[in-house]
């Protein structure tokens, strides 16, 4: 067996963890990612027949039995990952019976998964039955996104709009828009049924006054998804309180849209 430690997947998770936590999205032991992993990418570097505990989901995965998933750990700090990732990080396969989660390695110490999973599992589920490439959930704090949801309407259209007007690129990056669910108690399986439900629409999905949720096929693709509503949402603060003087027209987005070839929300424009 290969040392885990040197496997590319764990690599990429703590240099993602921690590019996340040097941009202040994730302070304290805010946010959680998931990423689906296949057999032949574990299997040199663990037995997959030895479970060292079985922990229960608390909800039905079924569809997603006998899959492998690297997950963060409930109450542990993104700012940590790196450093110690057996400690912060899990490596799980779903049980067939799709009720328990059957850990290969990590969460030394006791730990389990992050309270978020049911959001996560539910909507790598959904992402997959509209993508079956997808492999990442990622949830984040990010400043400038949070700010904008205390100064601008929660409407799915809106938000977008305003969005894809803050910087040229960001109708290439997100077509699909972003969804919206309204303030919502954290950590529950209702949260993680409408985050699941708007993921079938949406790559990304704000959680009213808490963050955000952003699904992808690759940590950079992902993360990359949130850093552009990210910087996007912070142009929108640096503006907002100011007088406009110039905007991108919808009619220019629409050219962006068809000029780079991508599926946009044609209602989010007004023309
Ligand atoms: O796990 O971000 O939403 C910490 C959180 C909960
Ligand atoms: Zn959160």
């Amino acid at each position: 067996m290969k040392e885990i430690l040197t496997a590319p997947f764990l690599a990429e998770m703590t240099h993602t963890a921690s590019n996340m936590y040097r941009l202040g999205w994730d302070e304290r032991n805010g946010g959680n990612i998931s990423l689906l992993l296949e057999e032949r990418d574990v299997s040199p570097y663990l037995e997959l027949s030895r479970v060292l505990r079985k922990i229960p989901l608390g909800f039905q995965a079924a569809s997603l039995a006998g899959r492998l998933f690297l997950v963060t750990g409930t109450g542990k700090y993104f700012k940590n990952v790196a450093r110690d990732p057996e400690e912060n990080l899990g490596l799980f396969r779903i049980s067939q019976d799709g009720a328990c989660a059957e850990l290969l390695w990590g969460y030394r110490g006791g730990g389990q998964f992050t309270s978020e999973l049911p959001a996560h599992l539910m909507s790598h589920m959904a992402r997959l039955s509209v993508d079956p490439a997808n492999r990442v959930v990622m949830h984040s704090h990010p400043t400038h996104t949070l700010a904008m949801n205390y100064v601008h309407e929660l409407d799915e259209r809106k938000i977008t709009h305003t969005l894809w007007e803050m910087c040229t690129e960001c109708i290439v990056v997100f077509p699909d828009g972003v969804g919206v669910l309204p303030w919502m108690l954290c950590g529950t399986n209702a949260i993680g049924e409408a985050t699941a439900e708007k993921m079938r629409e949406f790559r990304l999905v704000i959680w009213a006054m808490h963050g955000i949720y952003a699904a992808g096929r690759t940590l950079d693709e992902t993360f990359g998804l949130i850093e552009t509503v990210e910087k996007a949402a912070q142009i929108y603060m640096l503006t907002a309180h100011l007088p406009r003087r110039n905007t991108i027209q919808d009619a220019q987005l629409r050219q962006l849209a068809e000029a780079f070839g991508v599926a946009y929300r044609k209602d989010f424009l007004k023309l």
